[in-house]
């Protein structure tokens, strides 16, 4: 009896303790800013503890009660609240993510962990949230920069990588598809120019916003930086086509934008597309094959949009390899130097010879100079390799000149960029000295490309050349801008006539009458005329009866190495 008086009064001290046990974490919990979600696999129950109320006032009780939760937060959390809460599909143990209610102003970080048994099979789950507001708004400015970009308000570029990740990552488990529209305004330099910062970045904002309501929950709009827009659609059909939002974009774009001063602003957006899986293994090459694609439209039709074809992937990996080898070949100097005759008309005499670069790589593959020249001058290696092609050449020239008393000269191909140097005409002034060849015997071959940039500032400089008595030659005439009329304005010696009109020459009749205008015109005003691209007796014979001053081309002979050179200046000198 005592016993049990002994063990009931244990028993209700026992209690009471519990009872003030539970009151005070009752307490604690509902007076705190945190609640827990409990989730069992096994019988698919969920307890909700703490301060469930404080957060939502719906009821969740199984798993698939869990998107009821989506409706409480503003639409952009809800696919980074929705990764956070299924994590386990991802195979993931453990996420965090912060998100914004919809009805007030409370920030929420929520916390998810997965424990898993010893098959790899998740048994419980455990969502913690916690209100992070007064956390938040201290860092609301910072956070808004986080995520978003100042200028439009979409998405910056590395939280729109964040959440294009969660779109392939839930594409391989539905088994979707994800696009991504890599958005490059036409010509924004040019409106900057024109309209100055402020205006374009009006532009920007306006045409951001528009692209804003485009944006949904499976639909990113991301800010990249100054024209660059990038969109990625999840399951990319209906309205959410690529097709649709190009047409609601391009539909837009043809009204002008209206700044606040007034103006109106018309741009066209060139688009390229790549679709993950098929054009890409994962996010950020997905926006890479989006980007070089893009490239490729605006290489082709500006204003356009192009889809990904493996063969524009192909094509720029190539440039890459070429490019990268380029970089070791400037290095080790894989290069050698081929002349190509050229002749007099009047006597069939050698008049001089092009210099020819020539790449052979490590394989022994000769890689052509159009195809690595334009990558050389788009990455700069042109410059020193344009400086190794002027010395090479005139120190092989002035062997020539050494052994042989024949009166001749050297022709060199420059780039627009190398000739651009500020120490352009010193080094090669210094090559000259070096090799004691005289400036008359050099003629430099240029483009009428190097004329777009900055008329006034070349022609200056192609006036400096020839004062010291250095030859200038239009190379490829005919193929660009070409009038007759500015070239009465421009310090040129010679100009060679494109290869496109001497191939047609004798079979075409346009072509038969521009070439004889060139060449009337061309003596007309004192300067000397070359045909390019000469390789028929028929071309030949009908170029000397319009007194083409000089010829060149397979007709005479190809590029060669120097040693054969040698045996035509033998040959002009005997006969
Ligand atoms: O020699 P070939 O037909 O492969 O030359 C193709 C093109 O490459 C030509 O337009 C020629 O002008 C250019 N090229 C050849 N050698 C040089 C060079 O040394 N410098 C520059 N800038 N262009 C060159
Ligand atoms: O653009 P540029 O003039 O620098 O180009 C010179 C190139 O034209 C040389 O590299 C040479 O290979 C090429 N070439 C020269 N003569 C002929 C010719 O008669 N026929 C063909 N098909 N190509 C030529
Ligand atoms: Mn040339």
């Amino acid at each position: 009896m005592k016993d049990l008086t002994g063990q009931i009064s244990t028993l209700e001290s026992l209690n009471k303790d519990l009872i003030k046990a539970s009151k005070l974490l009752r307490l604690i919990s509902e007076t705190s800013n945190v609640a827990y979600l409990c989730y069992s696999y096994e019988d698919n129950t969920i307890d909700t503890i703490a301060n469930w109320d404080y957060f939502f006032d719906c009821k969740v009780e199984t798993h698939e009660d869990l998107p009821k939760l989506y409706e409480y937060v503003e639409v952009k959390y809800v696919l980074p609240l929705k990764d956070a809460l299924f994590v386990e599909k991802r195979g993931m143990k453990s996420a965090t993510a912060d998100f914004k209610m919809k009805d007030s102003r409370m920030w929420v970080e929520i916390e998810t962990n997965v424990i898993y048994d010893e098959e790899g099979r998740p048994q419980d789950k455990i969502i913690r949230f916690t209100d992070v507001t007064k956390f938040n708004m201290q860092n609301d400015e910072s956070n808004y920069i986080t995520y978003c970009d100042p200028l439009t308000g979409l998405y910056n570029r590395n939280y729109f990588i964040n959440l294009l990740v969660q779109f392939v990552c839930r594409s391989d488990y539905k088994d979707k598809t994800v696009s991504v529209m890599f958005l490059d305004l036409d010509d924004f330099r040019k409106l900057g120019d024109d309209i100055g910062i402020y205006g374009s970045d009006e532009y920007i904002k306006l045409f951001g916003q528009f692209l804003s309501g485009l944006s949904n929950e499976n639909v990113l709009v991301s800010h990249f930086n100054a024209d660059i827009f990038c969109i990625g659609i999840y399951d990319p059909c209906g309205e959410r086509s690529v097709e649709t939002i190009y047409n609601k974009i391009s539909e837009r774009l043809k009204e002008p934008f209206v700044l606040s001063d007034g103006k109106k602003v018309s741009l066209t957006l060139t688009v390229g597309v790549a679709e993950y899986p098929i054009a890409a293994s994962d996010t950020l090459e997905l926006i890479n094959c989006a980007e070089i694609v893009m490239f490729r439209a605006k290489a082709g039709n500006k204003g356009s949009i192009k889809y990904f074809e493996k063969s524009i992937l192909d094509d720029f990996l190539q440039n890459v390899t070429i490019e990268n080898k380029l970089k070791e070949a400037v290095f080790s100097q894989n290069f050698m130097m081929y002349f190509q005759p050229q002749y007099k008309t009047s006597d069939n005499k050698l008049r001089g010879v092009e210099a020819l670069i020539r790449w052979k790589d490590k394989s022994d593959k000769i890689i052509r100079p159009d195809v690595f020249i334009p990558i050389a001058e788009k990455n700069g290696a042109i410059v020193p390799i344009g400086s190794w092609v002027i010395e090479e050449s005139i120190r092989i020239y002035a062997g020539w000149r050494k052994k042989y008393d024949y009166p001749m000269l050297v022709s060199l191909n420059v780039s627009a960029i190398q000739y651009k140097q500020k120490d352009f005409i010193d080094n090669l002034m210094s090559i000259l000295n070096k090799y004691c060849i005289s400036p008359d015997e050099i003629e430099l071959e240029i483009t009428e490309t190097i004329l777009i940039d900055d008329f006034k500032e070349i022609t200056a400089k192609l006036k400096e050349l020839r004062d010291i008595g250095i030859k200038i030659s239009m190379d490829d005439f005919g193929t660009g801008y070409s009038s007759l009329s500015y070239l009465k304005g421009l310090p040129v010696d010679t100009l060679k006539i494109d290869k496109s009109f001497i191939d047609t020459v004798t079979t075409d009749e346009n072509s038969r009458i521009i070439t004889e205008t060139i060449v009337y015109m061309v003596k007309k005003l004192g300067l000397e005329s070359i045909a390019e691209g000469v390789e028929t007796k028929e071309q030949y014979d009908f170029l000397k009866s319009i007194e083409c001053d000089n010829i060149q081309g397979f007709y005479f002979g190809k590029p060669m190495p120097p040693e054969k050179i040698e045996k035509l200046i033998e040959e002009s000198i005997a006969g």
